[in-house]
């Protein structure tokens, strides 16, 4: 497919969002200048959105970096060379762990969208420096769901995914997979939902989005009071007579506590509450209880929203009250090729403040309070991988003060992101089309995949991929000596057998290189892979042979379903596949295997919880009269996809970042499409243009997430600000009582005209 120059078309996947679709691109020069759906990979099958199609603006980013950098005491940075910015980080971040302990220096990131290979090498340098807390943005999003999951099901681990490609009725929950996806081949799904009168779709959300376009019922809750409404559904399960006793008799513990609640619900104040038509609700409800499978997704609405660790509950009791679990077409626990979690887990918490870790991550919006603060614990460097926190944290002029007062921060980017500029040192990454590369975003079941991409360029000069960036830190650290690990690359060079047979014994005699074994893989086996094939970055696929053999022997059925005798079978399999693999398929046993409370039952009634479930009917939510708006800061549109794109000639349409607003506000503040407001928050105030759209309740406006990227303008080489960077705007305080998951989408505002101006957009 491809000429002498490597022009021509090859197979990958689209990185901008958790779906990772199998593509295939035409390659001209260092340009990706075609785009179409891969047919062949397993999950994909052929489908992108529009988002996949151009996804060479990222490769052709103009905002890559090339050379590693290095701050200056007057703030500005100067290139240094990778030798020196190895030496000169190791030798600091050293001298942080020999005054403060390894345990002062804190991990943030380790992947995006696209690329989580790094972050599998990221664990040896973190074992070299001996630090121990970690977290990425899961832990402002997922944490309170993987917490939930573990109270039910037995730990965070037991982690379930929809099948909505089977459900008769599936539910969306603050999700919009018309425009976010979260599932395969989303659209087309979700059209054939609604093209099909025996199915249904059910969406929650305060906003006409495109989904609850093609729903049957739209719930169209007022922000923030989802659990009224869930608990509302609940009500109606029990009052009617709805729930599947068989299923809850023989599967689950806790019954008659949750029913006890529930029974005392006041279905109509609920739905008052939370502004839904009592009657559309329990018509919503008892469509539920008749079909024979759903299928439920919460989100980003609901999980940083109030309520939203109990919103996760409830919604999960929505399924099982109604026996849609361990079943085709409804909720399953899927199995996983690596924890994309911090390790370590138990019941830790974090140093500074005691807030609970989930999943080894620290709550993403205690992180300025973990750093500001006398406490002797405080964190004092960082190491940031592949994420922008400066951007993407919760108030983010705190964020960058606790930057600030670090004695070190590391940035390892393929851009000079915002949270680049804070740093001591910048490292330039390969971009994701550069080197070898996979996400661990493999939520399926009963078929999960994993896809190994291969690199499409060579790497931008000057820059590395992050597994050689790790082996560079980890030897500078002297964690290992090159001699110590002979025997390994001796067995390495004579074959895959000979190296998976010495390889046990070898790291039970060197428990010390356990915790570096990705690095010990890339010296070893990587390099061997390396010498067969001449390429040189080959050696970063070598930590996926240490995944694959321990999914072959965490799910052995599984892995064997699918074809493979063992690990070995596995990685070979993966290493040669371009389209993507499918690793294990299940059978319909695998879920209830997969429960590790003792008693192998689902615990309906998890103790922590009972007494905000039991008290919904007196709790309240913020509002403040100087701040009359909710503001959700962070929607996700046709033309966003986080942070990853940072040149704005992606967008086609470009509707500048526009602050949404209902026709009856516009008319009140007499304002129309394009008018500039400003928006106040109790953290800051910025300007926004307005778009009029009758997709939302009075009341409520919303901002688009990833806008707000600083540009230099090309004519004048100064900076511009393209939209609002909705962090500016919002509270770190505002959080989930149990894991800290920032309430984005409910950020109280005032909105105000901007006299006689319009944009000029
Ligand atoms: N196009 C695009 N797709 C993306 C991304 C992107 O940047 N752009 N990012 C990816 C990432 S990282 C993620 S995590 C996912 C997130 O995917 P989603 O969670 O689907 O994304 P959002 O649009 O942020 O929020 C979902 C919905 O929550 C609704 N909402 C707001 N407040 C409330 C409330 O109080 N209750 C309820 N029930 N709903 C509410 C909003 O109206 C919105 O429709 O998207 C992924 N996909
Ligand atoms: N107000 C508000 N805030 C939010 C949200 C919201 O809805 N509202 N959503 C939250 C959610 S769900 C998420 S997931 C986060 C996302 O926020 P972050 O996790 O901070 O990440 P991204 O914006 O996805 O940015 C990814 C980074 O990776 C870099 N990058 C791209 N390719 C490579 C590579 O190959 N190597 C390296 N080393 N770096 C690379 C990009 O330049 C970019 O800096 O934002 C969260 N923040
Ligand atoms: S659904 Fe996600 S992964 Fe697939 S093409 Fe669209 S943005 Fe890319
Ligand atoms: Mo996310």
């Amino acid at each position: 497919m491809t000429d002498s120059d490597g022009n021509g078309w090859h197979k990958t996947a689209c990185i901008l969002c958790s779906i990772n679709c199998g593509l295939e691109v035409r390659t001209e020069g260092r340009e990706i200048t075609r785009v179409r759906g891969d047919k062949d990979h397993p999950l994909s099958r052929g489908y992108t959105c529009e988002k996949g199609l151009r996804v060479g603006h990222y490769q052709d980013s103009t905002h890559r970096l090339t050379s590693p950098l290095r701050r200056r005491a007057d703030g500005s940075f100067e290139e240094v060379d990778w030798d020196t910015a190895i030496a000169e980080i190791t030798g600091r971040f050293a001298a942080v762990r020999d005054t403060h302990g390894g345990e002062s220096i804190f991990y943030y990131g380790g992947g995006g969208q696209g690329n989580h290979l790094g972050g599998a090498y990221a664990t040896a340098t973190r074992a070299a420096l001996g630090s121990v807390f970690s977290s990425n943005a899961l832990a402002q999003e997922k944490t309170g769901e993987f917490w939930v999951d573990g109270l039910l099901y037995g730990r965070p681990r037991c982690h379930t995914t929809g099948d909505y490609e089977h459900a008769e009725v599936a539910v969306f929950v603050g999700k919009n997979p018309w425009q976010s996806h979260g599932f395969p081949r989303a659209r087309t799904v979700l059209k054939a939902i609604a093209a099909d009168p025996d199915r249904a779709m059910i969406v929650i959300d305060p906003r006409r989005t495109e989904t609850a376009d093609l729903a049957d019922f739209h719930l169209q809750v007022r922000p923030g009071t989802d659990a009224w409404c869930l608990a509302a559904m609940l009500g109606v399960l029990v009052e009617e007579g709805l729930i599947d006793k068989a299923f809850v008799e023989a599967h689950t513990t806790g019954y008659e506590t949750v029913e006890g609640v529930l029974g005392g619900v006041d279905i109509g104040a609920f739905c008052d509450r939370c502004g839904v038509d009592e009657s559309l609700l329990r018509d919503a409800v008892r469509r539920i209880a008749d079909a024979s499978c759903v299928a439920v997704y919460e989100d980003l609405g609901v999980q940083q929203a109030p309520n939203s660790t109990l919103n996760s509950y409830l919604e999960k009791l929505v399924y099982l009250l109604t026996g849609n679990f361990a079943k085709p077409g409804t909720m399953n626990i899927h199995t996983r090729f690596a924890s994309l979690g911090g390790g370590g887990g138990g019941s830790r918490v974090t140093p500074v403040g005691g807030h609970r870790i989930v999943g080894g991550l620290i709550p993403a919006a205690v992180i300025p309070e973990e750093i500001l603060t006398t406490h002797p614990q405080r964190f004092r460097a960082m190491l940031i991988e592949s994420s922008n926190p400066a951007h993407s944290l919760p108030d983010s002029a705190d964020m960058r003060a606790a930057l600030a007062a670090l004695d070190l921060v590391v940035v390892i980017d393929v851009a000079m992101t915002e949270t680049a500029r804070c740093a001591d040192y910048v490292l330039p990454a390969a971009s994701q089309y550069e080197k070898w590369e996979t996400t661990f975003f493999n939520l399926e079941f009963p078929h999960n995949a994993l896809h190994l991409r291969a690199p499409l360029f060579d790497p931008l000069d000057g820059t590395l991929p992050e597994p050689e960036i790790h082996r560079r830190l980890v030897r500078a650290l002297g964690a290992y000596d090159e001699t110590d690990l002979e025997p390994l690359r001796e067995a390495a060079s004579a074959g895959r057998a000979e190296f998976t047979a010495a390889f046990l014994g070898f790291m039970a005699q060197r428990p010390d290189l356990v915790r570096l074994v990705a690095v010990v893989l890339y010296e070893t086996l990587g390099q061997a892979i390396a010498a067969d094939t001449g390429d040189e970055r080959v050696a970063a696929t070598a930590a996926i042979w240490g995944l694959a053999q321990t999914t072959a022997m965490t799910y052995p059925a599984a892995v064997t379903a699918a074809g493979f005798a063992d690990g070995n079978a596995l990685f070979e399999a993966i290493l040669a596949n371009r389209s993507g693999v499918v690793f294990s398929v299940d059978d319909e046993d695998a879920t209830w295997q997969r429960i590790l409370h003792q008693d192998g039952r689902i615990h309906l009634a998890p103790e922590e919880l009972q007494s905000d479930f039991a008290g919904l009917a007196t709790a309240g939510l913020p509002i403040d009269a100087d701040y009359p708006f909710v503001l959700s800061a962070g929607e996700r549109r046709g033309d966003t996809a986080n942070t990853i794109f940072r040149n704005p000639s992606w967008r086609k349409r470009d509707d500048g970042g526009a602050l949404r607003m209902s026709p009856g506000d516009a008319a009140r503040l007499g304002v129309g499409d394009r008018h500039l407001v400003t928006v106040t928050t109790r953290r800051a105030s910025t300007v926004a243009a307005v778009e009029v759209t009758d997709t939302l309740r009075d009341g409520h406006v919303t901002l688009p997430n990833g806008r707000g990227l600083d540009q230099l303008d090309p004519d004048t080489g100064k900076r511009i600000r393209d939209g609002v960077a909705p962090n500016e705007l919002t509270s770190a305080g505002d959080r989930d009582p149990y894991v800290g998951t920032p309430w984005h989408k409910y950020v109280l505002a005032r909105v105000e005209p901007v006299p006689a101006v319009e944009s000029p957009s």
